[in-house]
């Protein structure tokens, strides 16, 4: 198989034999964003597909998320840092209900990298421990993630609870779950701060250095 074929099939198969090395190699080729967007999202998607049809069950879904995150991991090493002096506090966290962690993980490291002190709050993080943490930290942007479905409308919820909070830092929001749309028509209105939607974590750092400036 030729190389991003074979980086793919990794996360497809769940197996980590050989990925070290097709990771050197492919870096020889690409950046790391460049891998981690392409041939391993690619991989994602088609896991994603094949769970949709029955064909994979969850726990080897879980296996294709420990090779993301390790490759990922392994990634992040080759990544560019940016030494700049700290752009701003942004808090992450995937919403209540929800487990998914890659990608808020992934914006994590693209942020972190970029001048931005994270504080991240985990998995299943429900409204009250984010207006906790907030009042604690005083972040600049809070940031949500969600992959379901239903996390859409976690994140309806998460912003009229900040708003009864009297919180109206600006909201950052992302996932496969949720489209642009959905962010102004639902989740705008229910806040009294600026809502953003970011695509995928490259467009979350250009949205937060907005935000910032
Ligand atoms: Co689940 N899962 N999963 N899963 N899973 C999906 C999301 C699903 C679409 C698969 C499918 O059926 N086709 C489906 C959702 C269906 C729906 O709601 N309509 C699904 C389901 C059904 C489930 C369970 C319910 C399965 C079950 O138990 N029967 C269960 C849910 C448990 C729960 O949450 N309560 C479940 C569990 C799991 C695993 C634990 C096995 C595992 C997660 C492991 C982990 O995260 N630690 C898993 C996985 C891996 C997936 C898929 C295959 C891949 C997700 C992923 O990591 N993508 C996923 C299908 C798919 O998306 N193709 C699927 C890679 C990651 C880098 O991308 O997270 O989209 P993503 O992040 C992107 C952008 O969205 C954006 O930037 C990132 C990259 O640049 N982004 C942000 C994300 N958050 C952002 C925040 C921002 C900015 C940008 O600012 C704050």
């Amino acid at each position: 198989l030729p190389l991003e074929e074979r980086l793919a099939s990794y996360v497809v198969e769940g197996t980590k034999e050989g990925l070290i090395p097709d990771l050197d190699e492919a870096l020889n080729r690409y950046t790391a964003l460049e891998i981690i967007n392409g041939p391993l999202m690619k991989g994602m998607e088609e896991v994603g597909r094949l769970f949709n049809n029955n064909e994979l069950i969850v726990a080897e879904v879980l296996q294709s998320a420990e090779v993301m995150k390790a490759s990922v991991a392994y990634l992040e090493n080759f990544m560019e840092k940016n030494e700049s002096s700290v752009k701003g506090k942004i808090l992450l966290a995937t919403v209540k209900g929800d487990v998914h962690d890659i990608g808020k993980n992934l914006v994590e490291i693209i942020l972190a990298n970029n001048g931005y002190q994270i504080v991240n709050l985990g998995i299943k993080v429900p409204p009250e421990s984010i207006i906790e943490a907030y009042r604690k930290e005083k972040v600049d942007v809070i940031g949500l993630s969600g992959l379901l479905v239903k996390s859409a409308q976690q994140m309806v919820t998460t912003a009229q609870d900040l708003r009864n909070a009297g919180i109206d830092v600006p909201i950052m929001v992302g996932g496969a779950a949720l489209t642009r749309k959905f962010t102004k028509n639902r989740i705008r209105p229910e806040y009294d701060g600026m809502v953003v939607y970011a695509k995928d974590a490259m467009d979350g750092l250009d949205l937060a250095n907005r935000l910032m400036n």
